[in-house]
């Protein structure tokens, strides 16, 4: 599991490399779950993908850890984020739709009065960027 101190360092160093955080690029317009796609194939044993490892989140945990009720699933944006560093488009691109997929899931996971909601936006920060340090 990512320290605080070290999300922070890598978040600022992932706004060093070119990253704006603004809300107009990370806010999303609707919170509708995004699901693993059906042409993703799960696998743990290395490098599955012409780049990326198809095993979801990789070196962090799939789901976004809720002390206080269900967990939100990370799954379909890692898969997705996996998928989309196997194509040809920007990882920059791939980095900030991944971003956006997990802040969806938690959107549509907690409702806009739940607490929980922006702890799990916090997560998906951290998971943003331990994946631009990865990359
Ligand atoms: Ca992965």
């Amino acid at each position: 599991m990512i320290t605080n101190s070290k999300a922070f360092l890598t978040l600022t160093f992932a706004m060093s490399i070119g990253f704006t955080l603004t809300d107009s690029v990370i806010q999303v317009a609707s919170a509708k779950f995004v699901s693993v796609p059906s042409n993703y194939v799960y696998d743990t044993s290395g490098r599955s993908g012409p780049v990326a490892r198809h095993d979801y989140c990789t070196n962090s945990p799939d789901e976004f850890p809720n002390p206080f009720g269900g967990n939100a699933d990370f799954r379909g944006p890692c898969a997705r984020h996996d998928l989309c560093y196997d194509s040809p488009t920007d990882k920059k691109v791939c980095d900030v739709r991944l971003l956006q997929d997990m802040r969806k899931n938690c959107a549509d996971k907690y409702s806009a009065f739940n607490p929980v909601r922006s702890a799990c936006y916090d997560t998906a920060k951290i998971y943003f960027a331990a994946v631009v340090v990865a990359s």
